[in-house]
């Protein structure tokens, strides 16, 4: 079309404005070519994500929030929120390295919000952890079945509303239950959770974002190996 803009022409503070715009209209396609520009540029993939992608979508979540923005919009908006994420996924899961632990992840029962928790997937691989991704919309059954298959050092739980959060109890709960729940670092995350509530749950830690993540995955397998070892 004549009147298409492109994107190329755009200084950098202007291709941000226009993603966030893009990413606000759900315009997948522009999303893609939008970070694949970012990148050429030299700039680094958590700069892509934060600058142009997650900002753009904290602006699509306060016009949802506020009654201007719909879920039938939101969800297109996520869907171009998730093209510019594949484009970012082999930079950041790259590690090329042994994995250094193992970690089941997925967001709980009743909740199908995935952005942010495939988010964190990714960042872990590229910190070097081997991911189980279990998806959206998952029970205390399914969390454990991949907990006794895997046998990973983490468990991490993603909720984004404040009504499906505390079923990161539940699972916490069951695991108590048969007897599971040393085996097993238990992380949590999602907006509406913070570390009051991962304390109140009995979680190991709660992690702020995909980065936090990362860093105290890194942390507390490092105690837990120094504390077996000592026991050793
Ligand atoms: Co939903 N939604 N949504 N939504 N949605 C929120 C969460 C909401 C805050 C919007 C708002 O009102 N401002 C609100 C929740 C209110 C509340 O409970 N307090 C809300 C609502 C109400 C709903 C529905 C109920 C709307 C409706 O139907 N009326 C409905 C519920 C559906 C359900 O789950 N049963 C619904 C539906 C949807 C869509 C399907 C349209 C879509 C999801 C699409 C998808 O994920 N595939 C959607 C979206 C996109 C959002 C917002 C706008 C954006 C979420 C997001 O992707 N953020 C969101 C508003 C907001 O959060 N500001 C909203 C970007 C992402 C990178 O951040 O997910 O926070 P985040 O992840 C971060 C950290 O939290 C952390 O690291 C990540 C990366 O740094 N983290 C972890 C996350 N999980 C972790 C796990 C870990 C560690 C860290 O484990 C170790």
């Amino acid at each position: 079309m004549a009147d298409e803009l492109d994107l190329r022409t755009l200084d950098d503070e202007e291709l941000v404005e226009q993603m966030h715009d893009d990413l606000y209209d759900g315009l997948k396609e522009e999303i893609d070519e939008g970070t694949r520009i970012l990148l050429e540029r030299g700039w680094s993939a958590e700069r892509v994500l934060n600058d142009a992608l997650v900002a753009g979508m904290t602006i699509v979540g306060i016009d949802f929030r506020d009654g201007i923005l719909f879920v039938p919009e939101v969800l297109m908006s996520a869907n171009a929120m998730k093209a510019g994420m594949e484009v970012l996924r082999p930079i950041l899961s790259a590690s090329g390295v042994e994995p250094i632990g193992k970690m089941v992840i997925g967001t709980v029962k009743g909740d199908i919000h995935d952005i942010g928790k495939n988010l964190v997937a990714m960042m872990m691989e590229g910190g070097g952890f081997e991911v189980i991704n279990l998806g959206i919309n998952n029970d205390a059954e399914k969390f454990l079945a991949a907990l006794e298959q895997h046998k990973p050092d983490f468990l991490g739980m993603s909720a984004l509303l404040t009504t499906t959060m505390p079923y990161m109890k539940v699972v916490i709960d069951e695991l108590k239950e048969r007897g599971m729940r040393d085996d097993f670092i238990v992380l949590v995350g999602g907006a509406p959770v913070n570390e009051e509530f991962a304390d109140a749950i009995g979680a190991d830690a709660y992690c702020r974002d995909a980065a936090v993540a990362v860093e105290t995955a890194k942390t507390l397998l490092a105690q837990r190996r120094a504390a077996a070892r000592a026991q050793a």
